[in-house]
């Protein structure tokens, strides 16, 4: 890995993969992945925070893993691993959580948001969750991380984190900077256009990369829009129609005036018709790498284990020199 800038992200294997994730996340990944040196993580240590069925969780990793690949990711020339796989990210982030503030936790709305969700088991992993994935980030000298809008609060931590180890220590981490696309960094569910789509949700709520033609159309049919025949970009008064434009915009790679456009003078039903034909479209050819890697586990596995090995031995030369920095004693 030299003279490219590092970019890193990570997705949790938390459940379907979805058309949020692809738009927000994925699909900027693409667009950058040639210009940088890249790792992209499969982040089941995150995962952890929420209860989950051990097999599905297992399941969804290698998912994940394929699905980067079908969504363009060169497995060659990118590292995409599992988080799990490097010790470094926990062993990072104890120290980490030695420089972080409860206060400053505590105000993150990712974890105030999941708390209500999960009232019922609000771990102390969840209130962690930054911590761990500022661990990830800063393990690899990372200039650059895409994520959807939801993760900004936790890139600014990760800053502030890094900033504060480095005013101690030196300069230890880089300080990344985060890549947030503006218009469609947060899609939103389709049953409550005031939530962001999240793969933890109703399915009803979200598009999986993995769901069938048929269930795209019937749940773009009964995305919740609004009572007036109006088709324009208005997310304040019309956050049904304007997500829909959204997605349509995004996926087409034509501006939102463009998809306004396109649909003046047409109706609601063959807006969700339109936009349902656009998303299968783009899924297919996705779907269809995907199922032809699935087939070959063993080629999977293999670049996993590949890969944990590269990830590994970047990671453990910031994990050496901090825990030399911070005074940890090392055996000669
Ligand atoms: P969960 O619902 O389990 O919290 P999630 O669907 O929010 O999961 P993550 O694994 O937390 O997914 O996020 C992976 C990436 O996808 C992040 O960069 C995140 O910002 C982005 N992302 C997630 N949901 C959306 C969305 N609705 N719109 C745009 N980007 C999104
Ligand atoms: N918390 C992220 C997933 C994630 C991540 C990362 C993103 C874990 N580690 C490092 C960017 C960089 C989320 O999207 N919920």
């Amino acid at each position: 890995m030299e003279t490219k800038k590092i970019l890193y992200s990570g997705i949790q294997p938390s459940g379907a993969i979805t058309l949020g994730n692809y738009i927000g996340a994925i699909s900027n990944f693409v667009k950058l992945e040639s210009q940088y040196n890249c790792l992209f993580a499969m982040a089941d240590l995150h995962a952890l925070t929420v209860r989950q069925v051990p097999a599905d969780l297992r399941a969804r990793t290698i998912q994940l893993t394929a699905l980067y690949i079908a969504c363009g990711l060169n497995p060659e020339n990118n590292i995409i691993y599992c988080q799990s796989h490097v010790p470094q990210h926990a062993e990072l982030s104890w120290i980490l959580s030695c420089f972080s503030y409860m206060g400053e936790l505590g105000r993150m709305t990712q974890f105030k948001a999941k708390s209500e969700k999960n009232s019922e088991n609000i771990n102390a992993g969840l209130f962690t969750y930054p911590v761990l994935m500022a661990a990830d980030i800063l393990l690899y000298q990372s200039d650059l991380v895409p994520v959807g809008a939801d993760q900004k609060q936790h890139l600014e931590l990760t800053r502030d984190i890094a900033q504060r180890f480095n005013g101690i220590y030196g300069d230890v981490f880089t300080i990344p900077d985060g890549y947030i696309p503006k218009v469609t960094a947060k899609i939103m569910s389709l049953m409550d256009p005031l939530k962001k789509m999240s793969k933890s949700d109703d399915p009803d709520s979200y598009i999986s990369l993995l769901d069938s033609f048929d269930d795209i159309r019937r749940k773009l049919k009964r995305a919740v829009t609004d009572s007036d025949a109006d088709i324009r970009f208005d997310p304040e008064n019309k956050p049904g129609v304007s997500n829909l434009l959204s997605i349509y915009s995004a996926l087409k790679n034509v501006s939102i005036e463009e998809a306004e456009k396109d649909f003046s003078g047409k109706g609601y039903g063959e807006l969700k018709k339109d936009i349902a034909e656009v998303v299968v479209e783009h899924i297919r050819p996705i779907q269809e790498k995907y199922n032809m890697l699935m087939q070959d586990k063993a080629y999977l596995n293999d670049l996993l284990k590949t890969n944990a090995e590269k990830a590994q031995s970047i990671a453990q030369k910031t994990l050496r020199k901090v825990y030399k920095k911070v005074g940890l004693y090392q055996i000669k």
